[in-house]
């Protein structure tokens, strides 16, 4: 009759190979896994630097400064309607001279000569144009709402 083993050290041999295969699983999976086929640098670089897309510089700057004098007085050959009014409320021109009234209400007006030079409706967005051959001071207003007055005076 010879123990071998007692029932302690089988329970120690047990925790040894637990530990020992707890061991194994960690270092498994905190292995960094070199099982990648190294390295491979996947083609040259070759940066293609190839600026050859001229910036085509294009200027195109529209000098015009639209003067659009808002002074009440002025010279210049449009008059625009806006906000019940004329502007500007007097224009002076040259004989020859095509005013051009742009209307920029919502509502109807109209460009009415007091003597009867000129009479047109504008309607709203749109333009009426009369071309002065006369000398003379034209006084005009708007038919609908006779407070609107302006005058064109023409050298
Ligand atoms: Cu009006």
């Amino acid at each position: 009759m010879q123990k071998t083993s007692t029932p302690t050290t089988t329970k120690a041999w047990l925790c040894l190979l637990a530990v020992g295969f707890l061991v194994l699983l960690a270092a498994c999976g905190s292995a960094p896994s070199t099982t990648g086929t190294g390295t491979t640098p996947t083609a040259a670089p070759t940066a293609t630097p190839t600026p050859t897309i001229a910036p085509t510089a294009t200027p195109t700057a529209n000098p015009t400064p639209t003067p659009t004098p808002t002074t009440a007085s002025s010279s210049g050959n449009s008059v625009s309607i806006m906000n019940f009014s004329f502007n500007p409320n007097s224009l002076t021109v040259k004989v020859g001279t095509k005013v051009t009234w742009t209307n920029h209400d919502s509502v109807t007006h109209t460009v009415t000569a007091n003597q009867g030079a000129f009479n047109s409706p504008v309607l709203p967005g749109s333009s009426f144009s009369f071309t002065f051959t006369k000398a003379g001071t034209y006084a005009y207003h708007c038919m609908i709402h006779p407070y609107m007055m302006a005058t064109i005076v023409v050298q």
